[in-house]
């Protein structure tokens, strides 16, 4: 191996603790994050190389495309061993649906990793050609930096514009459970790119010494190509093709990042950058690089109103100790109270500004509520100002789905539970409801949510705000137009329009009323051009239009999930009767439908589970993670008493959540004592998650309920202390696949909630936390996880429907900070692709109104 950067340290890489090789700026990963079958390629996985603090390459790994997308297959991971003395990792990796395995062993040899792919068996007849060894680059970490292969001179493209060869599908490896993410308009052909370089030895991003990583095979050849020519979402992948025929060692590779000699991560200070009214707590929290030494002070600054600057505050930086990869500091400037526009000064690095003022907090629920929200409406014609965010979609209406598998983790059954035929139109479905997230599905589940958050909101606090234009007779909405209703009473009445409408038309809940086919799941764009708008006729040829221009040969109609779950339907008979009493006087007739169902489905489906004597589902679905990990596996006798009694009682009284909500819209008293017989032993079992359920009832119940509940919270307040020592920033952080913002907006609403009805108990400062956490205050960087909120720095791109354009719809709640294993938390607000961490969903961003309303109500208080 050649040494190619004579500056380089003298440091070579090591296999550390965590079974990744590590030098200072450079961390390779080997499958510490394996593939997995939910969502196959999640650009997450396989081996992966955090380079000065960011993780700008992954995806390596055996793969069966040049540029593979999110539905080509993955390869399982069916070994993997460490050898410390060696310095080595390998993993066996396997596709099933071609019985082809191989090995990749990652070796360190001084700066670098030798990466070999093995194989015991030629590469099947099928896939020769096709299999290959690749890796993958963050195209917004890498376009417009230079590269060299070979030592030809070329640069990485800002935007996907190199060649491509059509080729006949039979060629094309099967993709996930068959389904296609093409539509080939009748031509048989998939497309295939063609590599932008080819060569024995490339050295990318020559100009930035941080990027800059050097790969060389003296067996094989390397071929850059850029995956965005088939998704937005692609990266650059570099690949060899594994050879026909052999076995052994077959394709071998010199990886060798480049390490910035000397580099300390920059220091991440964490802060609200919303701002602080003036008596609130104030602490930063300061992420540092392991190698870099804390400062002993920092300096709250003030800008003055002539533009010059002066040193309000300085303080001791105190030590909060490590956590995962990063040492933490914190810097307490709560004496700061005067209002002013701030930054604060840590070592050389400074903040960008934030205000220190009573107001400060005053609309952070309004760009959820008055844009996001709105654009999320279904079957409607949304405006804004000259922009037009999308047309009237489906308006062909929803099929029957037939029996099927589905892409987005949902199945249609052997039968359809419904008097439809497969194929079949089923009428008046396409009315109301909300866009999922980041696709264009109405989950039903979630719009439940959606109505129940809305009504909780509506209930408490009757925000009046009206800055929307809703008709739905015109079915047209423009943003910015009040119209004399209060919006969110107008968002209740959209989300139970189309509920209704399932439960009228199927007899009972869909699962989803989703796409029939992948190659218009992954729609970027108008949601109106989803679908053509015509009904589909499989009568007609493909791509075909009746004369009369009314139907289609093109199977693009979505279809509705309609197999039966007495479970979703009890949800929607509880969210009907508060619906039916938040709409009364409103919308009389919709609220009469409602009740009409609500009635009806909970009968049904009481009756059905009666039948079915189904299991009360696993109690330990309730356990929030915080609790699950605290109580360990085998609870004690006692507790498994308790448990048992639990679910007796929920099986004979229905939930407890439900009885209290059923009471709320009806103010019937069986459904209050059902809620009483379950509440304490449910406090007992698992106080975190049922601390909020229980203050949920304190405005039905008397003072000797609200007596009973205090040493709960007394309970509660010490868990919600216990985040101090758990973590840095004194909030539960979530370490699954999708980051865990609706955990700490649960936790954020109970507090508040806490706090209104037991202001001894929970004071004031607790309420800050979630807050501080969603605004800037977080690992990683520092930008606001709330889009277009957090004056100087929200974040700037979000997994929206308009994130090909790298953009955000204002009002969007990202899930966070997405952990990968073993020890990197990852926000990017470059690229906005990985749902993990930047998808925003209509369920968690209403749920963020409610936090945001409770919130209001607390500060503005006194
Ligand atoms: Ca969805
Ligand atoms: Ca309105
Ligand atoms: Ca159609």
């Amino acid at each position: 191996m050649i040494s190619f950067c004579a500056c380089a340290s003298a440091q070579d890489l090591r296999l550390n603790e965590q079974d990744y090789f590590e030098r200072q700026g450079v961390n390779i990963l080997v499958f510490s994050n394996n593939f997995n079958g939910g969502f196959n390629d999640e650009k997450n996985s396989g081996i992966e190389v955090i380079h000065h603090g960011v993780r700008t390459v992954q995806g390596g790994a055996v793969r069966l495309n040049n540029t593979p997308e999110q539905w080509d297959l993955v390869p399982k991971t069916t070994s993997r061993k460490v050898d410390k003395a060696n310095k080595s990792i390998e993993v066996g990796l396997r596709y099933d649906d071609y019985d082809f395995d191989s090995r990749i062993v990652v070796t360190a040899k001084g700066k670098a990793v030798e990466i070999a792919v093995w194989l015991d068996k030629p590469v099947p007849e099928k896939l020769a050609g096709e299999a290959g060894l690749n890796i993958e680059f963050l195209p917004s970490q890498y376009w417009l930096k230079t590269f060299t292969m070979d030592g030809r001179l070329n640069r990485f493209p800002r935007y996907a514009t190199s060649q491509t060869i059509a080729r006949p599908n039979s060629e094309k490896p099967r993709q996930f459970k068959g389904f296609k993410t093409y539509d080939d308009r009748g031509t048989d052909q998939f497309v295939d790119p063609l590599p932008l370089e080819t060569g024995h030895s490339i050295t990318v991003a020559t100009d930035t010494p941080e990027r800059m990583i050097k790969i060389s095979s003296s067996d094989a050849e390397l071929k850059l190509y850029d995956g965005r020519m088939l998704a937005q979402n692609g990266w650059f992948v570099l690949r060899s093709v594994l050879p026909k025929g052999k076995t052994g060692k077959v394709v071998t590779w010199t990886v060798e990042p480049n390490a910035v000699p000397g580099w300390i991560r920059e220091p991440n200070i964490g802060f609200c950058q919303v701002g602080y009214i003036p008596g609130q707590p104030k602490v930063a929290v300061i992420e540092l690089d392991k190698q870099d030494k804390p400062q002993a002070t920092a300096s709250l600054i003030r800008i003055k109103e002539d533009g010059t600057t002066e040193e309000a505050f300085k303080g001791d930086i105190q030590s909060w100790g490590p956590y995962f990869k990063y040492n933490y500091v914190k810097f307490d400037f709560s004496a700061v109270k005067e209002p002013g526009v701030y930054y604060i000064q840590y070592g050389k690095t400074k903040t960008n500004n934030f205000l220190i003022d009573a107001h400060v907090y005053d609309k952070i629920t309004d760009a959820t509520t008055d844009v996001w929200v709105p654009i999320h409406m279904n079957h409607m014609y949304v405006t804004e100002g000259y922009r037009t965010w999308h047309g009237e979609p489906f308006k062909e209406g929803y099929l029957q789905a037939p029996e099927s598998d589905h892409f987005d983790l949902h199945r249609q059954g052997p039968t359809t539970d419904t008097k439809y035929k497969p194929y079949e139109l089923i009428p008046g479905l396409n009315i109301g409801g909300f866009f999922d997230a980041g696709d264009f599905d109405i989950e039903t589940g979630s719009n439940i949510n959606v109505v129940q958050n809305f009504i909780r909101t509506w209930e408490l606090f009757h925000p009046q705000r009206d800055e929307t234009f809703v008709s739905q007779k015109q079915r047209y909405v423009d943003l910015h137009r009040p119209d004399g209703v209060p919006d969110i009473l107008q968002f209740i009445e959209h989300g139970t329009l189309n509920l209704v409408a399932q439960a009228e038309q199927i007899g009972h809940m869909a699962s989803t009323l989703s796409n029939s086919v992948l190659d218009n799941y992954h729609h970027l764009g108008d949601a109106a051009s989803i679908t053509d708008g015509l009904h589909y006729d499989p009568s007609l040829k493909r791509y075909e239009v009746s004369a009369d221009g009314k139907r289609s040969g093109t199977p693009d109609d979505m279809w509705a999930f309609t197999t039966r779950s007495s479970q979703l339907d009890l949800r929607a008979a509880t969210m009907f009767a508060a619906a039916s009493h938040a709409l009364k006087g409103y919308n009389d007739e919709l609220a009469e439908r409602a009740l009409t169902q609500s009635k009806r489905l909970m009968k049904e489906a009481t009756e059905l589970i009666a039948q079915r004597k189904q299991q009360a589902e696993d109690d330990f679905s309730w356990i929030d993670g915080f609790e699950g990990r605290q109580m360990g596996a085998k609870p004690d006798k006692k507790r498994q008493k308790l448990m048992e009694r639990s679910r007796k009682n929920r099986e004979q009284l229905g939930d407890m959540a439900t009885n209290l909500m059923l009471y709320g819209a009806t103010q019937e008293k069986q459904y209050l004592d059902n809620f009483e017989k379950q509440i304490w032993d449910a406090l007992e079992l698992y106080l975190a998650s049922n601390m909020q359920t229980a203050l949920d009832a304190v405005p039905y119940m008397d003072e000797a309920y609200k007596q009973k509940l205090r040493p709960y919270v007394e309970k509660y307040r010490d868990y919600v202390k216990s985040f101090d020592t758990n973590n840095p920033y004194g909030v539960p952080i979530g370490l699954g696949n999708w980051a865990g913002v609706n955990m700490v907006l649960n936790f954020g609403i109970t507090i508040n909630y806490a706090h209104i009805y037991y202001p001894d108990i929970v004071s004031k400062d607790e309420t800050y936390r979630v807050p501080n956490w969603l605004y800037g205050c977080h690992p990683y960087h520092n930008y606001s996880f709330v889009a277009v909120v957090g004056a100087a720095r929200p974040k700037q791109v979000f997994y929206g429907n308009n994130r090909a354009d790298f953009s955000a719809i204002p009002g969007n709640v990202a899930p966070g900070l997405l952990f990968r294993q073993p020890d990197h938390f990852e926000n990017f607000d470059d690229w906005p692709f990985l749902w993990g961490q930047n998808e925003g969903t209509i369920a968690g961003n209403t749920q963020y109104v409610i936090f945001g309303s409770s919130f209001k109500a607390v500060v503005n208080q006194e």
